[in-house]
């Protein structure tokens, strides 16, 4: 099978909410592997850095000053089609239209309040990930693969 890592990132209000345990509960029960995480502070550079495409919207200050309001929690996830599918899991930018049993559909309600980000392309998950971890990824790999990969 091809694998692939994306970036997936519990925003400030996922964090202020108590998310994180459920969050990464459901990456791991699905079957993906934790390849890297970090609880941080980011710092508005860094934020506009990482919203870069967005610059020019009119949320746009508003998502960064979001976004550097608190901790977050950064993470690498590895698996079969984990960008796509973690994108599935997360539900849909605006949480009023994001399916129950998504992340979004379950616990936002505000798209400037949707909890979690997840790159949405395997190029820009390479981007976001090198952003992010500059030091690399952990290489381990999970005993229970043959048992949910085929
Ligand atoms: O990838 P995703 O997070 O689902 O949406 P994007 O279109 O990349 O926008 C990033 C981020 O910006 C979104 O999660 C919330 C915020 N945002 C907003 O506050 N208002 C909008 N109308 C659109 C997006
Ligand atoms: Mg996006």
């Amino acid at each position: 099978e091809t694998m692939e890592t994306t970036f997936i990132m519990i925003k400030p209000d996922g964090v202020q909410r108590g998310l994180i345990g459920d969050i990464i509960s459901r990456f791991e029960k699905k079957g993906f592997y934790l390849k890297a995480m970090k609880f941080i502070t980011v710092e508005r550079s860094f934020a506009e850095k990482h919203y870069a495409d967005l610059a020019t919207k009119p949320f746009f200050n508003g998502l960064v000053e979001y976004i550097i309001s608190g901790p977050v929690v950064a993470m690498v996830w590895e698996g079969k089609d984990v960008v796509a599918t973690g994108r599935r899991i997360i539900g849909a930018t605006r949480p009023w239209e994001a399916l129950p049993g998504t992340i979004r559909g379950d616990y936002a309600v505000e798209v400037g309040r949707n909890v979690i980000h997840g790159s949405d392309a395997v190029e820009s998950a390479q981007k976001e990930i090198a952003l992010w971890f500059p030091e690399g990824v952990s290489e381990w790999k999970s005993q229970m693969h043959p048992w949910i990969y085929e």
